[in-house]
């Protein structure tokens, strides 16, 4: 069955972006429950930066699960990606994401690779030998935690890495890159993709997450992307993990999150 779940932003330096929730933990985990969310999933500055026993204690009060956890503060705060050239940045960016991945273990919840993979220098192949490598080693870790971790192809603004789920994928089998899964972005895929519900079902068997944003990155509804033939794809391929909602938070955030449980009760609980 296809879950549900929300993003829920808690860096103080962030002041926006695309995450429908943000700053107080505990609000945003219980008007999630409240309008039937199955998740919320985080967005932290560090794997230090929540209490574990109180965010149990929060989840376990409103039956709620983390979904899965961003590791981006790692680049927005501390300037770490897995490509930078300086070797001593990118082991940093690997012992931000491996702390995130404990950290997010502890709920089950798998950590994504979003803006912390960086961009490709002037030397691409090196780039690549040098995400293979932080992957390998994550994957890795991911598996002995019991999860996968899960990488994010980016529209063309944010990398010049891997734009598409198609690349990425191949990356991945052509490098044997264990214990990693992709991310489908709706939002980076409506820019990227030819045709999303095609490339859905062509990558299926690599599609761990799904973020769930219209075109504009405004919750799905307010935009133009065609919504109908990406549910069926997902509902076809047999998809259970959670579509979580990374959007903007318009109107605000409890519009943002009200429009988006409408919506994916609209095109997952039929
Ligand atoms: C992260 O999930 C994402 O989609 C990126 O656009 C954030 O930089
Ligand atoms: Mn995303």
């Amino acid at each position: 069955m296809i879950k549900s779940s929300v993003t829920l932003a808690l860096v103080s330096e962030i002041k926006q972006g695309p995450w429908i929730y943000w700053h107080d933990l505990r609000a945003a985990i219980q008007k999630a429950a409240g309008l039937g969310f199955d998740a919320v999933e985080l967005f932290t500055a560090s794997a230090q930066a929540v209490d574990v026993s109180e965010l149990k204690d929060c989840l376990a009060a409103h039956s709620m699960r983390i979904s899965a956890v961003g590791t981006g503060a790692g680049k927005v705060i501390h300037g770490l990606t897995l490509t930078d050239a300086d070797p001593e940045i990118r082991q940093k960016a690997v012992q931000f994401i491996a702390d995130m991945m404990r950290f997010g273990a502890q709920f089950e919840a798998p950590s994504i690779i979003g803006s912390m993979q960086g961009n490709a220098g002037l030397d691409r192949v090196a780039s690549l030998k040098d995400l293979a490598a932080s992957l390998k080693e994550l994957g890795a870790l991911a598996l002995s935690l019991g999860l996968e971790l899960i990488y994010e192809p980016l529209n063309r603004y944010e990398t010049n890495l891997f734009n598409r789920l198609e690349g990425a994928a191949a990356f991945l089998e052509a490098e044997e890159i264990a214990g990693v899964g992709l991310l489908a972005d709706l939002f980076h895929m409506n820019i990227e993709e030819e045709d999303l519900a095609a490339s859905i079902r062509k990558n299926a068997k690599w599609i761990r997450h799904v973020h769930f944003a219209d075109s504009n990155r405004r919750p799905i509804g307010f935009g133009h992307t065609e919504m109908n033939s990406v549910a069926k794809a997902l509902q076809d391929i047999g998809y259970n993990g959670y579509v979580s909602a990374e959007a903007f938070p318009w109107p605000d955030s409890d519009g943002a999150a009200a429009q988006t449980i409408h919506a994916f009760n609209h095109y997952f609980k039929k």
